[in-house]
C-alpha cells in the first residue's frame, strides 16, 4: 500500500509539472500522454544515468536467439557478408561539426567496453550476452554535436517487410555509459542473426531500440521528418512507444 501510494504521488507530481515541459520542448510533443507519464515516472523513480544490471560471464545464455531481421537479403548486405564486412562503413553525420566515416578496424581500435547484460524483447523473451565495442559517446564527442541536436537516429542496412529499420534515442540514452556500438557478442564477431557487423546496445531500453546492421548514426533536432515521424520502425508501424526505458 505504501509503495502504491508513493507511485501515485510520484505520478501526480509529474503530471502537474509536465505541461510546462511539453510546452517548451518540441521533442516532447511527439510523445503520447501515457508515454510522457512513463518517461516522467521513470525519470522520477529511477536515475536515467544509473547502470543496467551486469552479470558474470557464467550467466551468458548458451544461445542468443535472433529476432526480426536475422538474415537480410536486400541491397549490398549479402555482398558485405561474402566479403567478411571488410568494406563496411559506419557514418556519423547530421547535426555535427565533424562528420565521420569509420571502418570496422577504426571502431575496434577505439577504447572498448565489455558488458554482460540481459536483453528484454517485448515479444516475451530475454537472453544474456556479453557485448563489446566503443561507447557511443566517444563517437559523438569526436563528431562534435551542434547545440540544436536533440536526438540520435540509428540507420540500419536491413529492409524488413518493405521498410528500412531505424531507431532513435534522446541524448541521455545516447551518452549513457552502457550505450555502445557493439561488434562482438561473447568475445566473437557478431553473428549475422544478431546484427553483424555492428549493432547498438542501449542497455536501459527494450530490445527493439537496439538497432542491428548499423550503417549510420545521425544527430537531428526533430524526429518529425525521419521515417513516419514516430522515431523508429516499430513505433511507425505498430505504435510501440518511442521511450522504452527499463
Ligand atoms: N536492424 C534491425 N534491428 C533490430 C531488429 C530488426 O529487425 N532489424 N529487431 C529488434 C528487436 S524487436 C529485437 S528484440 C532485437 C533482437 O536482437 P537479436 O536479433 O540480437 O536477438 O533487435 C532489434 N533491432
Ligand atoms: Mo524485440
Amino acid at each position: 500500500m505504501k509503495r502504491r501510494g508513493f507511485l501515485a504521488a510520484a505520478g501526480a507530481a509529474f503530471v502537474a509539472g509536465c505541461n510546462k515541459v511539453a510546452d517548451s520542448d518540441a521533442g516532447a510533443r511527439l510523445l503520447s500522454a501515457a508515454e510522457k507519464w512513463h518517461m516522467g515516472a521513470h525519470r522520477l523513480l529511477s536515475n536515467r544515468e544509473a547502470l543496467a544490471p551486469e552479470y558474470p560471464r557464467s550467466a551468458v545464455s548458451p544461445f542468443f536467439r535472433g529476432n526480426g531481421s536475422v538474415d537480410p537479403q536486400n541491397g549490398d548486405y549479402p555482398r558485405h557478408v561474402e566479403e567478411g564486412f571488410v568494406n563496411w562503413q559506419l557514418t556519423v553525420g547530421g547535426l555535427v561539426r565533424n562528420p565521420l566515416a569509420l571502418t570496422l578496424d577504426n571502431i575496434r581500435r577505439l577504447p572498448q567496453r565489455s558488458q554482460v547484460t540481459r536483453h528484454d524483447c517485448v515479444e516475451g523473451w530475454s537472453a544474456i550476452g556479453e557485448w563489446t565495442g566503443p561507447q557511443l559517446s566517444l563517437l559523438l564527442d569526436e563528431a562534435q554535436l551542434h547545440p540544436e541536436a536533440q536526438f540520435i537516429v540509428f540507420r540500419c542496412a536491413d529492409n524488413l517487410n518493405g521498410d528500412d529499420y531505424y531507431e532513435s534515442v534522446d541524448l541521455i540514452d545516447a551518452y549513457h555509459p552502457q550505450t555502445i556500438v557493439a561488434h562482438s557478442l561473447n568475445g566473437e564477431p557478431l553473428p549475422v542473426r544478431n546484427g553483424a557487423p555492428l549493432r547498438m546496445r542501449i542497455e536501459r531500453q527494450l530490445g527493439y531500440k537496439h538497432a542491428k546492421y548499423l550503417t549510420g548514426i545521425e544527430a537531428v533536432a526533430s524526429l518529425d521528418d525521419i521515417g513516419e515521424g514516430q522515431g523508429g520502425y516499430w513505433e511507425d508501424r505498430a505504435g510501440y512507444q518511442w521511450y522504452a526505458g527499463i
